[in-house]
């Protein structure tokens, strides 16, 4: 009989506006574990968020992984959660938890399914060693699990902390026959030289915001008594962030910009899902888009329309030439072609285009959007 496991992580179950889809793809994740019949459920991190965490929410994490007994939940401390005193983690957990409180590689022994778990706790701000890249003390049985929150090489997401950092190479070079890891908050599979899957990040379970866009996963996952894995990757979120763009180029009206914005929208999100929409490209001077009372009639749990990245279809050339009929426009956007002639950089070229726009939406006497914020 193939071991069978559930592995999930950065969860981030708190308080906030996300805080009821946190808590229902959190009980989702755990009843893949009996519905799959899974004899471990490895939680590579980042369930809560040190900082943010109540009593309530560590007793709702408590309660949902005690609701899974007698299936055995193994937790490795990740930078949010981390083993810091006051931790709920050094709190009573249910038997059938267990949580790594150590902050080097320990190894537990599950002679029943002739596995070994080995396994580390962040403490603090995180542990930075490459503690990958001298050899882990393995555990003697045949399957041998590694269950770490760390910084997959070349893969860091901007403003992420980097903590126990490792290559792929060096992860491989441990011989576990498969490791979970977390932190990184999207689905990576890392396989051996033959092609077989030793390690993965399920990345986060429920996107929170425009950085997580699209679907979450948690891993249900197969070792044979050859050591051959197999991971799937099952939704459990109810809710998708979704990122739409649009060009709205040579859109004529405000019917016509809506179209485009409607087609757009409806092959992307689903009913249920936080819809972002962006909107961009050159649109004519006399179109009035009413944003607020578009999004107030879509059927999604949220949207959002911006048109941070519309610019109006001015002619600058045009208007530089025509010195008698407006002097004041005219010799305005001559000056400011000039100063994006001479602009140094392509980003000193954009804030100058910018600032044409502001002034020939306050000459116009239109209502200034702020551009190309998001
Ligand atoms: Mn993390």
């Amino acid at each position: 009989m193939p071991m069978r496991f559930v592995q999930f992580a950065d969860t981030h179950i708190g308080p906030g506006e996300m805080a009821n889809d946190l808590r229902l793809a959190f009980a989702r994740a755990c009843a893949l574990a009996v519905e799959h019949k899974a004899d471990l459920v490895l939680l590579p991190g980042d369930l809560f968020d040190y900082e943010r965490a109540d009593r309530d929410t560590s007793a709702f994490i408590v309660d949902a992984l005690a609701s899974i007994g007698p299936i055995r939940v193994f937790v490795a401390p990740g930078n949010h959660d981390s083993l810091n005193p006051g931790s709920p983690y050094l709190a009573r957990w249910p038997d059938n938890v267990h949580i790594f409180e150590a902050p080097e590689f320990e190894n537990l022994d599950l002679p029943d399914l002739d596995c070994s778990i080995t396994g580390i706790a962040h403490a603090h701000r995180g542990i930075t060693d490459r503690l990958l890249a001298s050899p882990v003390p393995a555990g003697r049985f045949s399957t041998r699990i590694l269950l770490f929150h760390g910084s997959r090489d070349g893969y860091k997401p901007s403003e992420k902390e980097t903590v126990i950092p490792f290559s792929d190479a060096e992860l491989l070079a441990q011989g576990f026959t498969y490791s979970a890891i977390g932190h990184y908050h999207s689905f990576a599979s890392i396989p051996d030289a033959r092609g077989v899957t030793r390690a993965a990040y399920s990345g986060c379970i429920q996107g929170r915001g425009l950085d997580e866009v699209g679907e979450k996963f948690a891993i249900v996952g197969e070792i044979d008594s050859e050591g051959r894995v197999r991971i799937d990757k099952v939704e459990v979120a109810q809710r998708r962030i979704v990122r739409v763009d649009v060009d709205v180029t040579g859109a004529r009206d405000s019917g016509g910009f809506f179209a485009r914005i409607d087609e757009a929208v409806l092959s992307a999100a689903r009913k249920q899902d936080a819809v972002y929409v962006f909107a961009r490209g050159l649109l004519p001077l006399d179109i009035d888009i009413d944003t607020a009372a578009w999004e107030s009639r879509q059927p999604h749990f949220s949207v959002s329309l911006s048109l941070s990245g519309v610019a109006p279809d001015y002619d600058p050339d045009a208007i530089a030439q025509q010195s008698a009929a407006s002097p004041l426009r005219s010799a305005f956007v001559a000056e400011m072609l000039e100063k994006q002639q001479a602009a140094s950089d392509e980003a000193e070229r954009a804030m100058l285009r910018d600032a044409m726009y502001y002034g020939l939406f306050a000459l116009d006497g239109r209502r200034l959007e702020p551009r190309d914020v998001d």
